[in-house]
């Protein structure tokens, strides 16, 4: 196991034994030693493991050492006994409570040893008793409040499509901007960074000390706000009735960019950066980079006024030697080396693809399939969008229950397409192609025959039947389709939808093997729920030769504007605009499918 899963199973180990309550002694020596983990390079941590030396460091004891040298070994914290034993011990229902809000391990094990309760069911059950409010410590207020949590527990731990949450923070960023007492405000967290799905909104605002009580006030005051669940005097959490949270903190302007940084992690991102200051004799937090030396906790020290001053995140990364890292890469994968090389003047920044770059998109139906706007209308709507080509791609015959079009239709759908075009085209040159069924034994969904007479400028292939087929069977389909010599591209990777279903089992990196030799582009899908192939896979892909179209799937008008999604994880990605087709103009985009052909 790496150096940051042995320091989650610390963390693990120490709930659990709170679970048992065990001694806060020795729970919290396995937090500290997952902290000290944290902070470690990763590089010092297996030279220790390897000699042996892990013990001579200050709060690593001789058990704690013998547990992290056995996690480092297996594969699983299961691979420890000691783990396996106590997880083993501890009822499934009893890890699931620690899900219910405003329930601690400290809690759960009054419950258990009071009133035998250990499952959330077990739990609702002895509330509607009224046995949990004739606990000491706990009362009727606090059991009306597990009830309540209870019932929102699948809200609760639902995470979030990242536009439906950026639906919602938008405009709260615009209204704490409108507050009189309000000099800066902006969306941290993982909604800043991209990420396909968001757990909860982190807002940061930059505001004088004597006027936090009033934006505090207004935040909490939100007509949506369903519930307000934690308030102080600079920070505040509440929930709206889509289960979505919230949280708000207000911070000095001149720890306005520290705050920033540090609540939009991600935890990965922010550890190593707090390795690089203290490399560097300095204390990374979201109060400031001060001194390391020194008495006094960071918070203590900034203000103090010891901290070094940064109006921008630019300034921050600047004290550190680093180049300014776009959010969307700050997920601890590498970016900090590429970021360093940057500010050393030994390499150019990446020049990550913007939505500006896109001249046109290729995966879209119209009413002739599934779609709910006609040829015509989507034309319209990509030249005002600016585009200067659009891609029809409808569904092929075996997608019936999508209207898929036979072999006549789609000859005759052909044939409007060139005679848009020749008509002038309405602004934009549209290309005609198919969303061709991948057959569950990897043919394709037109013979060849058809193909040649059709004339299609690409082809994109897609898997929509047969979606449990086992890993080798899908990943042999979908290889033998991208193999074929009509495939242009491959749509929606696995078929996953994000937060409902998960992808179809398959060995991605054949598929991408297969498509770099082949010379077949991966679609990045940009609808909101799709997003797939997925971003973590990109970057290395792409380095390797892999082509990218970033694509729609627009089956109405509206749907076009969905590629600013698909912009966003490219980035993520690590995508420029040379890895991605529908930033080339006409002639290139010609080129490339005349070549493929
Ligand atoms: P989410 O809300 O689950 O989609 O993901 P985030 O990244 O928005 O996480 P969240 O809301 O818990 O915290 C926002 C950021 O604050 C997170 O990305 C990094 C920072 N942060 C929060 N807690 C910790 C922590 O315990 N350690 C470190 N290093 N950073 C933290
Ligand atoms: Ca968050
Ligand atoms: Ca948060
Ligand atoms: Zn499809």
């Amino acid at each position: 196991m790496t150096k940051n899963e042995i320091a989650d199973t610390l963390d693990e180990i120490a709930t659990l034994l709170e679970l048992e309550g065990e001694n806060p002694f020795k729970t919290r020596a396995y937090q500290n030693g997952a902290r000290s983990l944290e902070a470690m390079e990763a590089a010092e941590f297996s030279a220790r493991i390897e000699a042996g030396t892990l013990g001579e460091l200050k709060g690593f004891g001789e058990a704690l050492v013998d547990k992290i040298t056995k996690l480092h070994a297996a594969h699983a914290p299961a691979g420890l006994e000691f783990y396996a034993k106590l997880r083993a011990r501890i009822p499934d229902g009893l890890i699931a409570l620690l899900e219910v809000p405003s329930l601690g391990p400290k809690k759960i094990k009054a419950l258990r040893e009071q009133l035998g309760v250990e499952s959330p069911e077990q739990l609702e059950a002895a509330c509607k008793e009224g046995r949990v409010a004739a606990l000491a410590g706990f009362g009727d207020k606090t059991q009306a409040k597990l009830l309540e949590g209870l019932a929102n527990r699948a809200a609760y731990g639902k995470r979030h499509l990242w536009w439906d949450a950026r639906a919602v923070a938008g405009p709260i960023v615009d209204g704490l901007r409108a507050r009189p007492q309000v000099r800066r405000a902006e969306a941290a967290g993982s909604l800043r960074r991209g990420l396909e799905t968001v757990g909860d909104l982190d807002f940061i605002v930059a505001a004088d000390a004597g006027d936090a009580a009033a934006i505090t006030d207004w935040f909490c005051a939100q007509p949506d706000v369903k519930e307000v669940t934690a308030r102080g005097e600079t920070k505040a959490s509440v929930r709206f009735a889509s289960g979505l949270q919230a949280d708000l903190r207000i911070v000095p302007a001149e720890q306005f960019a520290f705050a920033l940084h540090h609540f939009t992690g991600s935890k990965d991102h922010n550890v190593a950066m707090r390795q690089r200051a203290l490399a560097r004799g300095l204390s990374l937090s979201e109060w400031g980079l001060v001194p390391d030396a020194g008495e006094g906790t960071a918070k203590e020290k900034a203000e103090r006024g010891l901290s070094l001053k940064a109006e921008t995140e630019a300034e921050l990364f600047e004290h550190l030697g680093l180049a300014f890292v776009p959010p969307e890469l700050r997920e601890g994968l590498g970016e900090i080396e590429v970021f360093e090389r940057v500010a050393e003047a030994k390499g150019a920044a990446p020049r990550l693809i913007e939505p500006g770059d896109l001249r046109g998109a290729f995966h879209n139906h119209t009413t002739e399939s599934d779609g709910r706007n006609t040829l015509a209308e989507m034309a319209a709507a990509a030249a005002a969008l600016g585009w200067d080509y659009l891609g029809i791609a409808d569904h092929s015959k075996a997608s019936f229950q999508a209207r898929g079009l036979d072999e006549a239709r789609l000859a005759a759908q052909v044939k409007t397409i060139r005679e848009f075009n020749a008509a002038g085209g309405a602004g934009v040159r549209l290309f005609a192609g198919v969303e061709c069924d991948i057959l569950t034994d990897g043919r394709l969904d037109y013979d060849d025959a058809t193909f040649d007479a059709l004339g299609l400028d690409y082809v994109v292939v897609s898997v929509h039947s047969a979606m449990t087929q086992a890993e080798d069977e899908m990943t042999r389909r979908i290889i033998r389709a991208i193999e074929h010599p009509r495939a242009t591209m491959l749509g929606h990777a696995t078929g996953r939808i994000l937060l409902r279903r998960e992808g179809y089992k398959v060995d991605l990196a054949k598929v991408i093997d297969a498509a770099i030799a082949n010379r077949v582009i991966i679609e990045l899908n940009a609808h909101p729920s799709r997003l797939d192939m997925d971003w973590r896979l990109w970057r290395r892909a792409a380095e390797r030769g892999l082509m990218c179209s970033i694509n729609p799937d627009a089956h109405e008008a509206a749907g076009l504007a969905h590629v600013a999604e698909g912009v966003r994880v490219a980035r993520k990605g690590w995508l420029t605009r040379e890895h991605v087709l529908n930033t080339r103009d006409l002639a290139g985009v010609e080129r490339w499918f005349r070549e493929r052909r």
